[in-house]
């Protein structure tokens, strides 16, 4: 039988809480009749004019309609979140689609089928609010679920693993990678002096430093990237009994990057790339969607595993402890304003539930102090649960009064428990029947201030994930490594960085150093340094299949594709191709050197949805390029067309080229005449109206493997 508070919950808040907040905020933003107000309701006369000592006299500062309008907009703007300040926000809905009842007592994760809404913050890292989204950086993955039970946070990383081991250490890793404050640059970049030099000085940053120096830091959309609580934190069921538990969010869409190049031209053409791809395929119905997967482990068995799992530098390979899916987030509604919800959302991972519960992992206990005391500064005080965003939907009751931005009136004459003059309202402590239980754990005296020995191995699960990478991630990975360290101006940080690699994997090591001007990695070296550990645990797997992006899920819905027209192009295939990509979910969007649109070779006309210059290739997952030769021969003499084109095939994205269209490819030299080997990706085709069937089925299946990483002279590809 359901407790007497939860049923209350239930009853009072579920349905109602929504709606009646929302007619609230639209009482607000309507005055008398609609008409437009001061805050105090007072019709305003004028919007245009400030009340002056005749037309051409000066402005009274009697005028307090205009001093409200210009002090509020003085101070429009709260201070920034001092990291994750760039970000992109979505609601939805969890729902469990296996109960966890053996494992927790968590409501919500009770009944298999029940939905919790959920509000998801998606972030990067290093910029300020206003960078680029397509940096290269670790992102925040944090969803607020609104459950009975009060609400619960998962704060976490789009990727598995920490840079640091102990909260001590976050300020100054945090000062290292952002902007260098004698001259406040890079912005949202990592490729600096003070960021490696911190990391070549901090061997446990090794395995994370491999992390985000591969694809997962570019990724193509946060619809395709991965989630993780990061931490180890504890399941306890209602007997008391407790497992420790990971959280994985798994893309539907599967995990897909963009690469480097492109990343970097997206940053300046597109700066709002992935909030815009979120926010459009939420507002065309394309509901972005991901597993929760938890990876169990009963306490008794987490020594055996031979790493600690309180190290937040560790992962869980799955083939050591599989992932059990246990349900699906669903994100389906667009905020209505981005400062009230996605701004003001202060998430915190000491937000838990009963049944929820934390590990000792020291860079999560140091978490704990931290989001509440950010919250106080970025929202000025101490009052922000009571903004909409944050509110929960179960009641709550405390004695905490007044302060900043106090909304709450709160009755009667007793602020203080135990008390008798409550009226019926002194809500008192409930005894630890239903309340939050901390897991009863034994620890160990003495208190120190030092690291467990069982956290020093710095680099197996490093050297795990370099050698889960496909070739071509490896090539990336170098390639990151390359970029960031050319750009570290003192040569003896470079040294730092590749020498420390080298415990990693010679190889790696040395093909990173190659084009550094600095001498051979040299293993001995680092291990000379101070914060080395020469301890290598001995994991059961050489690699591990999860760690990799490559070949991961097939589906091309809601990828686009470009189709380049010039007057005189031919459409039959291309309505076909069209009608099979939208079958399979993809969009296709026509793209020429104006608006408008082009003649078809059949008279007819084709409506233009994009140009060259508006649109550019790195904005899409595909091309398109279909016959007639007054087409190919126009997009052949068109700079941007060629250069569109070019772009495409060295990102190594998926082409096909129709009928005459195959001879733009021939003129810029990327696909061989008659007999020549086929390029992977490049899909050619004729008009023929029997073949066309094939012919869409065969670049659908194209653009399912991402990208086609191995081409013929891609480095001699001007773009
Ligand atoms: Fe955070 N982190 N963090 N962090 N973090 C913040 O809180 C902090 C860490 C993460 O979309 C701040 O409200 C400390 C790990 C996300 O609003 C701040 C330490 C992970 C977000 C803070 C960490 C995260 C934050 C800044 C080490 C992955 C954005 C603004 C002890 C599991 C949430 C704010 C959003 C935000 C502190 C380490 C994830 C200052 C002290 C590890 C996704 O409180």
């Amino acid at each position: 039988m359901a407790q007497p508070r939860q049923e209350a919950q239930r009853k009072s808040k579920a349905g109602e809480s929504g709606a009646a907040k929302q007619k609230q905020l639209e009482s607000f933003s309507q005055g008398p009749e609609n008409l437009l107000t001061t805050n105090q309701g007072l019709v305003v006369p004028d919007n245009h004019n400030s009340l002056k000592a005749g037309v051409r006299g000066p402005t009274l500062l009697e005028d307090f309609i205009l001093r409200e309008k210009i002090t509020h907009f003085d101070h429009e703007r709260i201070p920034e979140r001092v990291v994750h300040a760039r970000g992109a926000g979505a609601h939805g809905y969890f729902e469990l689609t296996r109960s966890l009842v053996e494992y927790t007592r968590a409501d919500f994760l009770q009944e298999a089928g029940s939905r919790t809404p959920v509000f998801v913050r998606f972030s990067t890292v290093a910029g300020s609010r206003g960078s680029a989204d397509t940096v290269r950086d670790v992102r925040g993955f944090a969803v607020k679920f609104y459950t009975r039970e009060g609400n619960y946070d998962l704060v976490g990383n789009n990727i598995p693993v920490f840079f640091i081991q102990d909260a001590m250490k976050f300020p100054d890793l945090v000062h290292a990678l952002k902007p260098e404050p004698h001259h406040d640059m890079p912005q949202a970049a990592s490729a600096h002096d003070t960021f490696w030099d911190f990391i070549s000085l901090m061997p446990e940053t090794t395995h994370m430093a491999m992390w985000i120096m591969s694809d997962r830091t570019i990724p193509r959309s946060y619809r395709m990237m991965e989630g993780f609580g990061v931490h180890t934190f504890r399941f306890i069921n209602a007997k008391g009994v407790a497992h420790f538990v990971k959280f994985h969010w798994k893309p539907r869409l599967g995990k897909h990057a963009l690469v480097w190049d492109e990343a970097q031209k997206l940053a300046g053409k597109d700066p709002d790339f992935h909030r815009r791809d979120l926010w459009e395929s939420i507002a065309q119905g394309n509901f972005p969607e991901w597993e929760l997967g938890v990876q169990l482990v009963e306490e008794s068995k987490a020594q055996s595993l031979g790493f600690d799992l309180l190290d937040p530098t560790k992962l869980i390979p799955e083939e050591m402890v599989p992932v059990l899916t246990v349900g699906k987030l669903v994100l389906n509604r667009n905020p209505d304003n981005f400062f009230a919800e996605t701004e003001q959302v202060a998430f915190h991972p000491g937000h838990v539930v009963p049944g929820i519960d934390f590990s000792n992992d020291p860079l999560l206990q140091g978490r704990l102090f931290s989001y509440t005391d950010t919250q106080l500064s970025r929202l000025g005080g101490p009052n922000f649960h009571e903004l909409p965003i944050n509110r929960g939907v179960c009641p709550f009751h405390n004695f905490q009064r007044d302060g900043m931005h106090r909304m709450l009136v709160n009755k009667g004459q007793a602020a203080y428990e135990p008390n008798s003059l409550g009226n019926g309202s002194e809500f008192r402590v409930d005894g630890g029947q239903q309340g939050f239980q901390s897991f009863a754990e034994a620890v160990e005296p003495p208190k120190v201030r030092r690291r467990s020995p069982s956290f020093d191995d710095h680099f197996s699960q490093a050297t795990l994930f370099w050698n889960s990478q496909s070739p071509a991630e490896k090539d990336h990975i170098v390639a990151a490594f390359q970029f960031e360290l050319s750009k570290v101006e003192v040569p003896a940080v470079r040294q730092r960085v590749v020498d420390n690699l080298a415990h990693v994997d010679p190889k790696l090591a040395r093909k990173v150093a190659e084009p550094l001007g600095i001498g051979a990695p040299d293993a001995k070296a680092a291990a000379g340094r101070s914060g080395f550990r020469d301890v290598r645990v001995k994991l059961p797997l050489e690699a591990s299949a999860a760690l990799s992006m490559e070949g991961n899920g097939a589906s091309i819905a809601t990828r686009k594709v470009a189709v380049l027209v010039a007057g005189g192009v031919e459409v039959g295939a291309l309505r076909v191709i069209q009608q099979a990509l939208q079958d399979a979910g993809a969009s296709s969007r026509v793209v020429a050197a104006h608006l408008g649109s082009v003649a078809t070779s059949s008279g007819q006309q084709l409506a233009v949805d994009h140009t060259f210059g508006n649109m550019p290739s790195v904005m899409f997952d595909a091309v398109l390029v279909p016959g007639g030769s007054g087409s190919a021969q126009t997009l052949a003499g068109n700079g941007d067309a060629v250069h569109f084109v070019l772009e495409a095939y060295k990102h190594c994205k998926t082409i096909c080229v129709i009928g005459e269209g195959v001879q733009l490819l021939r003129t810029l030299g990327i696909a061989g005449g008659e007999g020549a080997p086929a390029t992977p990706g490049v899909v050619l085709g004729s008009n023929d109206p029997p073949l066309r069937a094939q012919l869409a089925q065969e670049f659908i299946a194209a653009i399912a493997r991402h990208r086609h990483w191995v081409r013929a002279n891609l480095e001699a590809v001007p773009a």
